[in-house]
């Protein structure tokens, strides 16, 4: 009888391009001339200004509810946090910049520390910028994006919070900020860590800059 059929192969599942098995703190980078990780592995790092979604969009990368924590206290983070992922790669935590509600002297803080890391920064392959997706680019950003087209680091761009818009409205979105950045539409990953939407691009796009050839 057709009913005592063995159970067809599931459909596989479509493939994590970054599965998690490991994670390890290295350590705190406080100022310019402080510690950093020996380590010689290639290393990505995740820039955007304060309460842009960074900490959620890290927790949703690497799968941990609380791998980053997600504040109500925007602009507080001070330090470069270091991650081994697998053992394989670096990610680097930098602090978000330019919180509207802290001093202008507090926020000039982010600067040096974010500058020098990146100028002096021989392992580093690739920087994720992220951008709310509701908002256009502050002039943070804008020096920001300065900075790394400066230093000749490939950057990923992802745009937060897509579930806080509709589908038209993110795709309107993701057009002026290409515009506003001067980058192709299709260079710019919606993401948001609610729906988990652009998580596994988001992974590829990690793995891809960390395995790249920096010769290349
Ligand atoms: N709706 C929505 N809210 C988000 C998303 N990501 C972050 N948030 C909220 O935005 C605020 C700042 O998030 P957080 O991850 O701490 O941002 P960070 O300061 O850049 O690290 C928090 O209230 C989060 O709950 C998202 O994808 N969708
Ligand atoms: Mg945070």
């Amino acid at each position: 009888m057709s009913g005592d059929r063995e159970p067809g192969p599931a459909a596989p599942a479509a493939k994590d391009p970054l599965v998690i098995r490991s994670l390890e703190f290295l350590g705190p980078m406080a100022t310019v001339d402080g510690w950093r990780p020996t380590s010689t592995l290639p290393e990505v790092a995740f820039a955007g200004r304060s309460n842009v979604g960074k900490s959620s969009l890290l927790n949703a990368l690497v799968r941990r509810k609380a791998f980053a924590r997600v504040s109500k206290t925007p602009g507080r983070t001070r330090e470069i946090n270091f991650f081994a992922v697998n053992g394989s790669f670096v990610l680097a935590d930098l602090p978000g910049y330019g919180y509207a509600r802290i001093s202008k002297a507090r926020q000039a803080e982010w600067r040096p520390l974010i500058e020098g890391y990146l100028r002096r920064s021989p392992t580093l392959r690739g920087i994720v910028l992220l951008l709310d997706v509701r908002h256009d680019p502050t002039d943070d950003d804008l020096l920001m994006l300065d900075l790394l087209a400066e230093i000749g680091v490939p950057t990923i761009v992802c745009v937060t919070k897509t579930d806080k818009l509709g589908t038209q409205a993110v795709a309107a979105r993701v057009q002026a900020i290409a515009k506003a950045i001067g980058v192709e539409e299709e260079q710019i990953i919606p993401f948001s860590a609610v729906d988990g939407v652009g998580r596994d691009e988001l992974a590829a796009a990690v793995v891809g800059v960390t395995t790249a050839d920096p010769t290349e």
